[in-house]
C-alpha cells in the first residue's frame, strides 16, 4: 500500500485559473476543525497517516465558540487514550448524576448507582483549544481562514479539495476526504443528491442559551418541566454557569433583556424549597433552532461525512459533540486498516457501523426532548408527559435506561 508518509507541496499550473495552483499532497484530506475533524486529524497522527485539515474560520473563533459541554465517559476515555486528555482531567467537572425537576420538586438520576459511570463537563472550545495544540506540536498542518472549500473527484480513486487562501489557489490531492465540515458546510452537498436520503424533524421551539458570571447554583445539570417551558441549569466551572430556556425557533434576542432571562430562569427552575438561581452579569447569549436530522448512507465513494456533517441532534440529550468523536472513532480504524492491510471492508461498513449508534441516540435525543418541553395544544399531552417523568424517576428500570443512554452507549 503506498503510505506516503509527510505532505508534499509542488505547484503547477492550472489553464483554468491562468495561474499557478499550489499543491498539497496527503492521504486524508479533511475539511472542518471541529471535534470530528481535529479528533480523527490526530487519531490518524497516532496512526501514522497524514491529514490535512482546511477550515474557513479563524482559529481563535474555533477557540471560543460556546457549545457543548457534556462528555461521555467513552469520549473521556479516547480523548485521554489520544494523548489530549491532560487539562481535562484537571479541569473538567466529574458528575455522577442528573437532577430531573418537574411539579415542584427535584430527582436525582444516579448515574454511578444506576451504570457505574459518570460524565465530565468541560467546554466544548476547551476540547477544541486541547486537540489544536497537540496537532501543531507533532507537526500536524491545520490551515485556517480558508476560503471557497470545495471537493472534487471523490467518485475516483484521485479525490481532490480546493481553497483559496491569501489570494492563491490551493490543491490538496488526497486518498480519501472527510466531510467533518458540520450541519451548513459544502460536503454533504456536493454528493448527488439521489444518492442520499434524508430523515428530518424540525421542532416548534428552540433554545435561548446564556453563559454568566455566576457560581453554579447546583452540583449537577438540572432539567426541569415547567409550565412556562424548559429550562436547564449547567455550568463551564466553579465560576461560570451555562443556562438555558426553551423559546421559540426564531427568538427575537431584543426581546430579552437581563432581568426578563434572569426572572424566567427563576421562575423555571424554582422547586418548593427556598433553593435560589445565582445570578450574574451575562457574558454571551444566543438562540439555537432544534432539529433531528440524520443522511444516509454516511459515505459516498471517496468521501466520508462524520458528525454534524452528516446528523443534527437536539442538544436535550447533549449528544451532538459525543456522537461526531464516535463517528471518527469507526473512521480512523477503518483508514487504518486500510492502510496496513489495504482492505476496504471496514471503510465499506463504515456508514452502517455509524447509523446504529446514530439512530439509537437520535432515538434518545428526540425522547428527552419531547418529555421535557412544553408545547401547544393537546392537554392529554401535556398529562403524559407528567406520567412519563413521573415514570422515568420512580423506576428503577426507567432511570436506569435514561442514565445508560445519557453517560453513553459503549463505542462499537
Ligand atoms: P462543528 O463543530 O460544527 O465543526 C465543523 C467545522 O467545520 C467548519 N466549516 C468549514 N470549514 C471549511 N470549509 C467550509 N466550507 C466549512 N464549513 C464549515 C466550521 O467552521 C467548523 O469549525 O461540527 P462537528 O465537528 O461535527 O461537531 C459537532 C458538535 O460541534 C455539535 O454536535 C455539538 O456542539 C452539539 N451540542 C452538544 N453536543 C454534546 O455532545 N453535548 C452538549 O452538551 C451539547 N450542547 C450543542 C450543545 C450544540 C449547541 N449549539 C450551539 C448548536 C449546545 C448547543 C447550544
Ligand atoms: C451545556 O452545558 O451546554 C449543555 C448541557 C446539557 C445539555 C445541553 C447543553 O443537554
Amino acid at each position: 500500500m503506498g503510505l506516503r508518509k509527510h505532505p508534499d507541496e509542488f505547484a503547477s499550473y492550472d489553464p483554468h485559473e491562468s495561474k499557478q495552483v499550489t499543491q498539497i499532497r496527503t492521504q486524508v484530506g479533511i475539511v472542518g476543525a471541529g471535534p470530528a475533524g481535529l479528533v480523527l486529524a490526530h487519531l490518524l497522527h497516532l496512526e501514522g497517516i497524514d491529514s490535512v485539515v482546511l477550515e474557513n474560520r479563524s482559529r481563535q473563533h474555533c477557540e471560543e465558540r460556546i457549545r457543548a459541554g457534556v462528555l461521555e465517559w467513552g469520549t473521556v476515555e479516547l480523548l485521554n487514550q489520544m494523548g489530549v486528555g491532560e487539562r481535562m482531567q484537571r479541569e473538567g467537572l466529574i458528575h455522577y448524576g442528573i437532577e430531573i425537576r418537574f411539579g415542584g420538586r427535584g430527582h436525582r438520576i444516579d448515574f454511578k448507582d444506576l451504570t457505574g459511570r459518570a460524565i465530565t463537563v468541560y467546554g466544548q472550545h476547551e476540547i477544541i483549544k486541547d486537540l489544536i495544540r497537540a496537532r501543531l506540536e507533532s507537526n500536524g498542518q491545520i490551515f485556517f481562514e480558508v476560503e471557497d472549500v470545495s471537493v472534487h473527484q471523490f467518485d475516483t480513486e484521485y479525490p481532490s479539495i480546493r481553497y483559496r487562501q491569501d489570494g492563491n489557489t490551493h490543491e490538496i490531492r488526497c486518498d480519501f476526504i472527510a466531510g467533518c465540515d458540520g450541519f451548513h458546510g459544502i460536503c454533504r452537498p456536493a454528493i448527488p443528491t439521489d444518492a442520499l436520503t434524508v430523515y428530518e424533524r424540525v421542532y416548534p421551539f428552540g433554545w435561548l442559551g446564556i453563559l454568566a458570571e455566576a457560581a453554579p447554583s447546583s452540583e449537577e445539570l438540572i432539567y426541569a418541566y415547567n409550565d412556562c417551558g424548559f429550562a436547564l441549569h449547567s455550568m463551564r466551572s466553579p465560576q461560570i454557569t451555562r443556562l438555558y430556556l426553551q423559546c421559540s425557533p426564531d427568538e427575537d434576542l431584543a426581546k430579552w433583556p437581563e432581568d426578563r432571562i434572569w426572572q424566567e430562569l427563576q421562575t423555571r427552575l424554582a422547586d418548593d424549597s427556598d433553593w435560589r438561581l445565582n445570578e450574574g452579569p451575562i457574558l454571551q447569549k444566543g438562540v439555537t433552532g432544534m432539529r433531528s436530522f440524520v443522511v444516509e448512507p454516511m459515505q459516498y465513494s471517496r468521501m466520508f461525512l462524520a458528525g454534524d456533517a452528516a446528523h443534527i441532534v437536539p442538544p436535550t440529550g447533549a449528544k451532538g459533540l459525543n456522537l461526531a468523536v464516535a463517528d471518527v472513532r469507526v473512521l480512523a480504524r477503518a483508514l487504518k486498516h486500510f492502510y496496513s492491510l489495504g482492505r476496504t471492508n471496514l471503510l465499506d461498513q463504515y456508514s452502517v457501523t455509524c447509523l446504529r449508534r446514530v439512530w439509537r441516540v437520535q432515538r434518545f435525543s428526540w425522547w428527552m426532548t419531547s418529555m421535557l418541553h412544553r408545547h401547544e395544544g393537546n392537554p392529554f399531552d401535556q398529562r403524559r408527559q407528567l406520567a412519563e417523568l413521573d415514570y422515568v424517576t420512580s423506576s428503577r428500570a426507567a432511570s436506569q435506561s435514561l442514565a445508560e443512554n445519557y453517560v453513553g452507549l459503549p463505542m462499537e
